[in-house]
């Protein structure tokens, strides 16, 4: 669809926020078209906004620009400033993009040492409410650091800023998450889902989530992939490599349904950074 001007973000939110104000819907179509929005921009604002709040999916329109690096020249290498970063393995649909030596032995320890004092069992974002709670599908141990937190953590924040070609600031904080033996994360998508009540509430803080980067940190003796069940694909959690996948929409027809296998023996580490769709505050 071309319409000319594009329905952002913050169009959507002041549609949303003038209709729950009581404003009547012809009465924002005709400030719209006053406004200078075209017809056609205007109507397919409201009839999304609409439909959401008739309890109808309004099918998602797929970003454009979304994360992820240069990969038109086939490179095995991208070159991060810091490291040379190795390209293993690239997907289309889902994308889906392992990278090896993005963390070093010692970056992977000092992460751990840090967050290991930190542990708690981990929440996850509580669509219901826009807080957070315990979630039974996620049996690991986890914290966040802030961005930037420390040394370790911001050098690593800037060569993933760099080889997504991703603004820093879009990103959440790293999430450190620790799997001991029968722990596991069940199949999930990362994005909010429209549909929750809470979501409006967490889309605040930057927009939707639009990619995510799994970075193992220590690698299990047995299990504890990462898997795309959609797509039949089980990433191995080799320490030092990163699984990157986006999702264009917060659509299950992204096909990116993943999960962290249980661990069978010993014990798994993970980093995620979280990329949103404008600056995460
Ligand atoms: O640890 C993993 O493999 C994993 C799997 C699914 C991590 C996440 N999701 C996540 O942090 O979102
Ligand atoms: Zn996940």
């Amino acid at each position: 669809m071309s319409l000319g001007q594009e329905i952002s973000p913050e169009l959507r939110e002041w549609v949303a926020a003038q209709l729950a104000a009581g404003h009547s819907v012809p009465s924002l179509r005709a400030s719209m078209r006053a406004a200078g929005w075209h017809d056609n921009v205007a109507d397919v604002a409201l009839a999304e906004i609409e439909a959401r709040a008739a309890g109808i999916a309004a099918v998602a329109e797929p970003r454009k620009n979304m994360p992820g690096p240069d990969l038109s020249a086939s490179p095995l290498y991208i070159d991060v400033g810091d490291r040379r970063v190795q390209v293993l393995q690239t997907m289309r649909n889902p994308r889906v993009i392992v990278f090896g030596d993005l963390v070093s032995d010692e970056e992977c320890e000092a992460l751990i040492a840090a967050a290991r004092l930190r542990l708690a069992r981990s929440l996850t974002v509580e669509t219901q409410t826009g807080g957070e709670a315990l979630n039974v599908d996620r049996t690991s141990d986890g914290m966040f650091f802030e961005r930037g937190e420390n040394a370790v953590v911001a050098r690593l924040e800037q060569r993933i800023a760099t080889l997504l070609q991703w603004p820093l600031e879009f990103g959440e904080g790293l999430q450190i998450l620790r799997y001991s033996p029968g722990a596991q994360y069940r199949p999930h998508f990362d994005y909010f889902d429209p549909g929750e009540p809470g979501t409006p509430t967490i889309l605040r803080r930057g927009g939707q989530r639009v990619a995510t980067l799994v970075m193992y940190l220590q690698e299990p003796e047995q299990g504890g992939g990462t898997t795309f069940p959609d797509v039949g694909l089980e990433v191995a959690p080799k320490r030092g490599t990163g699984v990157f996948f986006s999702y264009d929409r917060p659509d299950p027809a992204t096909r990116t349904l993943h999960g962290g296998a249980p661990v069978l023996a010993g014990e798994k580490w993970v980093a995620t950074k979280w990329l949103r769709e404008r600056e995460f505050i």
